[in-house]
Protein backbone atom coordinates (compact mmCIF):
# COMPACT_ATOMS: atom_id res chain seq x y z
CA UNK A 1 0.00 0.00 0.00
CA UNK A 2 1.01 3.66 -0.27
CA UNK A 3 1.85 5.37 2.52
CA UNK A 4 3.42 8.25 4.58
CA UNK A 5 3.85 9.80 7.64
CA UNK A 6 2.73 12.95 9.09
CA UNK A 7 1.74 15.30 11.15
CA UNK A 8 -2.07 15.71 10.91
CA UNK A 9 -4.23 18.61 11.06
CA UNK A 10 -7.21 19.85 13.23
CA UNK A 11 -10.47 20.48 11.52
CA UNK A 12 -10.19 24.04 11.79
CA UNK A 13 -6.78 24.66 10.98
CA UNK A 14 -7.59 22.69 7.90
CA UNK A 15 -10.51 24.49 7.33
CA UNK A 16 -8.61 28.13 7.31
CA UNK A 17 -6.27 26.59 5.12
CA UNK A 18 -8.97 25.79 2.73
CA UNK A 19 -9.99 28.92 3.10
CA UNK A 20 -7.09 30.74 1.85
CA UNK A 21 -6.80 28.32 -0.62
CA UNK A 22 -10.16 29.53 -2.06
CA UNK A 23 -9.12 33.47 -1.52
CA UNK A 24 -6.24 32.49 -3.93
CA UNK A 25 -8.47 30.88 -6.22
CA UNK A 26 -11.00 33.87 -6.02
CA UNK A 27 -7.74 35.89 -6.96
CA UNK A 28 -8.33 34.45 -10.54
CA UNK A 29 -5.26 31.97 -9.83
CA UNK A 30 -5.36 29.29 -12.36
CA UNK A 31 -3.80 26.19 -13.12
CA UNK A 32 -3.33 25.53 -9.65
CA UNK A 33 -4.89 21.72 -8.77
CA UNK A 34 -5.69 22.54 -5.17
CA UNK A 35 -5.29 19.76 -2.05
CA UNK A 36 -8.46 19.01 -0.64
CA UNK A 37 -8.51 20.92 2.82
CA UNK A 38 -9.80 17.39 4.47
CA UNK A 39 -6.37 16.28 2.88
CA UNK A 40 -3.79 19.32 4.04
CA UNK A 41 -1.33 18.06 6.39
CA UNK A 42 2.38 18.38 7.41
CA UNK A 43 4.80 15.03 5.64
CA UNK A 44 7.49 14.11 7.67
CA UNK A 45 7.90 11.26 5.05
CA UNK A 46 6.40 9.70 2.06
CA UNK A 47 7.16 5.95 2.24
CA UNK A 48 5.78 4.80 -1.09
CA UNK A 49 4.17 1.66 -1.49
CA UNK A 50 5.17 -0.28 1.58
CA UNK A 51 4.19 -4.31 2.66
CA UNK A 52 1.82 -5.50 4.98
CA UNK A 53 4.68 -6.36 7.40
CA UNK A 54 6.40 -2.58 6.97
CA UNK A 55 3.20 -1.69 8.65
CA UNK A 56 3.40 -3.98 11.65
CA UNK A 57 6.78 -2.90 11.70
CA UNK A 58 6.02 1.03 12.32
CA UNK A 59 3.00 0.44 14.18
CA UNK A 60 5.27 -1.47 16.72
CA UNK A 61 8.42 1.04 16.36
CA UNK A 62 6.56 4.44 15.48
CA UNK A 63 4.93 4.42 19.06
CA UNK A 64 8.33 3.97 20.92
CA UNK A 65 9.53 6.92 18.81
CA UNK A 66 6.99 9.38 19.64
CA UNK A 67 7.30 8.76 23.07
CA UNK A 68 10.72 10.44 23.59
CA UNK A 69 8.85 13.38 22.60
CA UNK A 70 6.66 16.32 24.39
CA UNK A 71 4.35 18.39 22.52
CA UNK A 72 5.13 21.27 20.67
CA UNK A 73 4.02 24.54 18.20
CA UNK A 74 4.10 24.96 15.22
CA UNK A 75 3.36 28.33 13.44
CA UNK A 76 2.59 28.50 9.70
CA UNK A 77 3.10 31.41 8.24
CA UNK A 78 3.36 32.92 4.60
CA UNK A 79 3.27 31.05 1.29
CA UNK A 80 6.01 30.04 -0.57
CA UNK A 81 6.79 27.87 -3.77
CA UNK A 82 9.10 24.56 -4.90
CA UNK A 83 11.53 24.80 -6.74
CA UNK A 84 11.41 28.30 -7.15
CA UNK A 85 9.53 31.42 -8.68
CA UNK A 86 10.52 30.63 -12.17
CA UNK A 87 9.57 27.33 -12.40
CA UNK A 88 7.01 27.09 -9.46
CA UNK A 89 5.39 23.04 -9.20
CA UNK A 90 4.09 23.17 -5.33
CA UNK A 91 2.71 26.07 -3.69
CA UNK A 92 3.39 26.11 0.02
CA UNK A 93 2.74 27.43 3.39
CA UNK A 94 5.72 27.65 5.46
CA UNK A 95 5.90 26.16 8.84
CA UNK A 96 7.98 27.70 11.80
CA UNK A 97 9.46 24.88 13.57
CA UNK A 98 11.05 24.10 17.15
CA UNK A 99 14.12 21.94 17.14
CA UNK A 100 11.84 18.63 17.75
CA UNK A 101 10.28 18.71 14.85
CA UNK A 102 13.52 18.43 12.73
CA UNK A 103 14.59 15.58 15.68
CA UNK A 104 11.43 13.84 15.43
CA UNK A 105 11.63 14.24 11.09
CA UNK A 106 15.61 12.34 11.77
CA UNK A 107 14.52 9.65 13.81
CA UNK A 108 11.59 8.60 11.35
CA UNK A 109 13.65 8.77 8.87
CA UNK A 110 16.14 6.33 10.06
CA UNK A 111 13.39 3.99 11.44
CA UNK A 112 12.34 4.02 8.01
CA UNK A 113 15.59 3.55 6.61
CA UNK A 114 15.34 -0.45 8.41
CA UNK A 115 12.49 -0.94 6.22
CA UNK A 116 14.50 0.04 2.92
CA UNK A 117 12.59 2.86 2.01
CA UNK A 118 15.07 5.23 0.34
CA UNK A 119 15.99 8.30 2.24
CA UNK A 120 15.84 11.63 1.12
CA UNK A 121 18.26 13.09 -0.99
CA UNK A 122 16.65 16.95 0.04
CA UNK A 123 17.37 18.42 3.77
CA UNK A 124 13.96 18.18 5.42
CA UNK A 125 12.04 21.90 4.76
CA UNK A 126 8.85 21.48 6.65
CA UNK A 127 6.04 22.95 4.43
CA UNK A 128 2.04 22.35 3.78
CA UNK A 129 1.25 21.64 0.47
CA UNK A 130 -1.80 23.80 -0.54
CA UNK A 131 -1.89 23.32 -4.38
CA UNK A 132 0.34 21.59 -7.39
CA UNK A 133 1.06 23.59 -10.55
CA UNK A 134 -0.61 22.19 -13.29
CA UNK A 135 0.60 22.53 -16.75
CA UNK A 136 -2.46 25.27 -17.87
CA UNK A 137 -0.73 27.40 -15.10
CA UNK A 138 0.37 30.53 -17.54
CA UNK A 139 2.23 33.65 -17.55
CA UNK A 140 -0.70 35.68 -15.94
CA UNK A 141 -0.96 32.91 -13.23
CA UNK A 142 2.66 33.79 -12.76
CA UNK A 143 2.34 37.04 -11.95
CA UNK A 144 -0.50 36.91 -9.83
CA UNK A 145 1.23 34.32 -7.47
CA UNK A 146 4.26 36.46 -7.33
CA UNK A 147 2.41 38.87 -5.57
CA UNK A 148 0.43 36.62 -3.75
CA UNK A 149 3.53 35.27 -2.02
CA UNK A 150 5.03 38.91 -1.51
CA UNK A 151 1.52 39.91 0.39
CA UNK A 152 1.22 36.44 1.86
CA UNK A 153 3.93 37.60 4.84
CA UNK A 154 1.60 39.96 6.52
CA UNK A 155 -1.87 38.20 5.48
CA UNK A 156 -2.19 35.12 7.79
CA UNK A 157 -0.80 33.20 11.27
CA UNK A 158 -2.08 30.09 12.44
CA UNK A 159 -0.42 28.01 15.45
CA UNK A 160 -1.13 24.58 16.04
CA UNK A 161 -0.11 21.89 19.00
CA UNK A 162 1.23 19.21 18.06
CA UNK A 163 1.03 15.89 20.06
CA UNK A 164 1.33 12.60 17.70
CA UNK A 165 2.29 11.73 14.80
CA UNK A 166 0.66 9.66 12.23
CA UNK A 167 0.50 7.03 9.15
CA UNK A 168 -1.47 7.52 6.71
CA UNK A 169 -2.76 5.43 3.83
CA UNK A 170 -3.10 7.37 0.13
CA UNK A 171 -5.11 5.68 -2.08
CA UNK A 172 -5.01 7.44 -5.56
CA UNK A 173 -8.31 8.05 -8.09
CA UNK A 174 -8.81 10.67 -10.95
CA UNK A 175 -10.40 12.33 -8.80
CA UNK A 176 -7.45 12.83 -6.49
CA UNK A 177 -6.02 11.72 -3.46
CA UNK A 178 -7.81 9.66 -0.64
CA UNK A 179 -5.93 9.88 2.21
CA UNK A 180 -7.18 7.25 5.24
CA UNK A 181 -5.77 7.43 8.77
CA UNK A 182 -4.08 4.06 9.73
CA UNK A 183 -2.71 5.22 13.18
CA UNK A 184 -1.61 7.92 15.59
CA UNK A 185 1.24 7.56 18.03
CA UNK A 186 1.00 9.85 20.83
CA UNK A 187 3.92 11.56 22.55
CA UNK A 188 4.21 11.77 26.13
CA UNK A 189 2.75 14.21 27.73
P1 LIG B 1 4.21 17.18 0.26
O1 LIG B 1 3.41 17.55 1.44
O2 LIG B 1 5.61 17.64 0.32
O3 LIG B 1 3.57 17.52 -1.04
C1 LIG B 1 1.27 12.22 0.61
O4 LIG B 1 1.20 11.81 -0.73
C2 LIG B 1 2.40 13.19 0.79
O5 LIG B 1 3.61 12.57 0.47
C3 LIG B 1 2.26 14.42 -0.08
O6 LIG B 1 1.64 15.42 0.64
C4 LIG B 1 3.68 14.72 -0.49
O7 LIG B 1 4.29 15.62 0.38
C5 LIG B 1 4.41 13.42 -0.30
N1 LIG B 1 4.71 12.77 -1.56
C6 LIG B 1 3.85 12.30 -2.46
N2 LIG B 1 4.48 11.73 -3.48
C7 LIG B 1 5.78 11.81 -3.22
C8 LIG B 1 6.94 11.38 -3.90
N3 LIG B 1 6.89 10.73 -5.05
N4 LIG B 1 8.11 11.67 -3.33
C9 LIG B 1 8.18 12.32 -2.17
N5 LIG B 1 7.12 12.74 -1.48
C10 LIG B 1 5.93 12.48 -2.00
Amino acid sequence: MRAFIAIEFPKDIQHQLGNLAQNLRSSGLRGVRWVAPENIHLTLKFLGDIKTESVQFLTHHLPTIAKAYSPFTLHLHGLGVFPGLRHPRVLWVGVVAPTPLFDLQRDIEALTQRLGVPPENRPFTPHVTLGRIQADFGPQDQALLETQLQASTSIFHMSLQVNQVALFRSDLFPTGARYTLLFHADFSE
